[in-house]
């Protein structure tokens, strides 16, 4: 069914059901989400694939690991739970998915660009947004196909939701650190910039051509605010901020936010029934970095679940990492008494409580161009 079409049915139900709820017009009741991204919102891609994440992740929320790279839950996480849909089951877990109000095409490490190493030369995931687009295409296809059947009925999402749903990305991260990885310098990462964007922009128009509609796109993080990179940079001596932020590294993430929204105007004159929203996540995230104490957290680096360093991280034993002490296994990378105070889960990742915090501003649309709530992301602007 055509996106204006269900909207325009969706107002008349509403107004024949509740002539007063009129308001409420705008609100889109996405009936599912599809997600592509990385370790920001993968809810457990990565470890179906390649090994489940160890205790102690998951410990405040799932009571044990949940293929999420936090003590709890991630954005996406919230942003399903905010819509009143499941938390969404990972595309390549075939163990207890239930897709019928959804997917998550996210693996943690995954870029925008395919690498051409390996993942254990290289460290970042051979799913990249390219596969986990041709994922979805297949998706779209045989989900129908094995629905019809009958046995698999309530495990699929019915035919309609493709178009009615919320696609939601958050990737671009790792495609910065990967260019840095190969020792090249910030101005030759950002001359990748273009390349990545373009990327994206192409996985994009495919899922605007198979029925998708309403995009809700992240940028990407301040980098340079992030332990993992402070730490890898320690020896070196980058320019710092006020706050501690590497500026060199905040550059690059800031040059791809800036070429992203350049090409999140050219999608909305190029695809005229998608709604758009670009969502600077980059500037939550700094802000809640860059004023910790103020709302009540601790140090922004120092790392809830690690080991050693000056920031309780050391990438020879991340979080959940075991050694054996005289023939029996210990965990060497422990979490913190009270992960809910800190900002960083594991060097890398955020906290439940820091990507609690960080949904709460976007939620209702204040980061958003156009400014429209989560909710409300179907409406295209005027
Ligand atoms: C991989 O190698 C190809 C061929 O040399 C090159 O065009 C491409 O940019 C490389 N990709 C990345 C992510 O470095
Ligand atoms: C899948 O989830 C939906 C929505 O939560 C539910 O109605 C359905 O019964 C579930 N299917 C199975 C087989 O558990
Ligand atoms: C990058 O530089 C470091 C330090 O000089 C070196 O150890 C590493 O092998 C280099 N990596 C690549 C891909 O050239
Ligand atoms: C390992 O065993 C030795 C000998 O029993 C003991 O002296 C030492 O304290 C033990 N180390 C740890 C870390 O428990
Ligand atoms: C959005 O939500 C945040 C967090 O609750 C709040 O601080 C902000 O004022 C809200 N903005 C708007 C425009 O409602
Ligand atoms: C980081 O180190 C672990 C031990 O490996 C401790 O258990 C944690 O409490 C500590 N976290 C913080 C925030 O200091």
């Amino acid at each position: 069914m055509d996106f204006k079409v269900s909207t325009l049915h969706f107002l008349l139900i509403a107004q024949i059901l509740n002539p007063s709820s009129v308001l409420a017009s705008n609100t889109c009741k996405f009936p599912a989400i599809f997600n592509f991204g990385d370790s920001n919102s993968d809810t457990g891609g990565f470890s179906a694939a390649f090994g489940q994440v160890p205790p102690p992740y998951g410990e405040t929320f799932f009571h044990a690991p949940a293929g999420r790279n936090s003590d709890g839950r991630l954005i996406i996480d919230f942003i399903a739970q905010s819509l009143r849909l499941p938390y969404l089951s990972a595309f390549l877990d075939s163990v207890g998915s239930n897709f019928s109000h959804g997917a998550n095409f996210a693996t943690a490490a995954a870029t925008i660009r395919p690498q051409n190493l390996s993942l254990f030369s290289g460290g970042y995931s051979p799913i990249s947004l390219d596969v986990q687009q041709a994922e979805y295409s297949d998706f779209v296809t045989r989900s129908q196909v094995v629905r019809e059947k009958g046995s698999f009925h309530s495990l699929l999402p019915e035919k309609g939701y493709f178009s009615r749903a919320l696609y939601t990305f958050d990737i671009g991260q790792n495609d910065i650190t990967a260019g840095y990885d190969l020792n090249l310098t910030t101005e030759e990462v950002k001359a990748q910039v273009p390349d990545m964007i373009g990327q994206f922009s192409s996985v994009i128009k495919k899922i605007y051509r198979l029925g998708g509609r309403s995009f809700w796109i992240h940028n990407t993080a301040p980098l340079g605010c992030l332990t993992y990179v402070i730490d890898a940079q320690a020896a070196t001596t980058p320019e710092v901020d006020r706050y501690g932020c590497l500026i060199p590294y905040n550059e690059a993430s800031q040059y791809f936010n800036v070429k992203l929204h350049e090409t999140v105007l050219q999608l909305r004159e190029e695809l005229p029934l998608a709604a758009v929203t670009y969502v600077d996540i980059y500037s939550a995230k700094y802000a809640l970095i860059s004023q910790a104490k103020k709302l009540g957290f601790e140090d922004p680096f120092r790392v809830c679940c690690g080991y050693g360093g000056r920031y309780n991280y050391s990438r020879f034993a991340r979080c959940g990492d075991r050694t054996v002490v005289n023939g029996t296994e210990v965990v060497l990378a422990k979490s913190c008494k009270d992960p809910s105070v800190w900002i960083n889960w594991d060097g890398v990742h955020f906290t439940e409580a820091a990507n609690k915090w960080i949904f709460d501003q976007i939620a209702n649309g204040s980061f958003s161009d156009p400014p429209v709530s989560l909710e409300s992301a179907c409406n295209r602007s005027s």
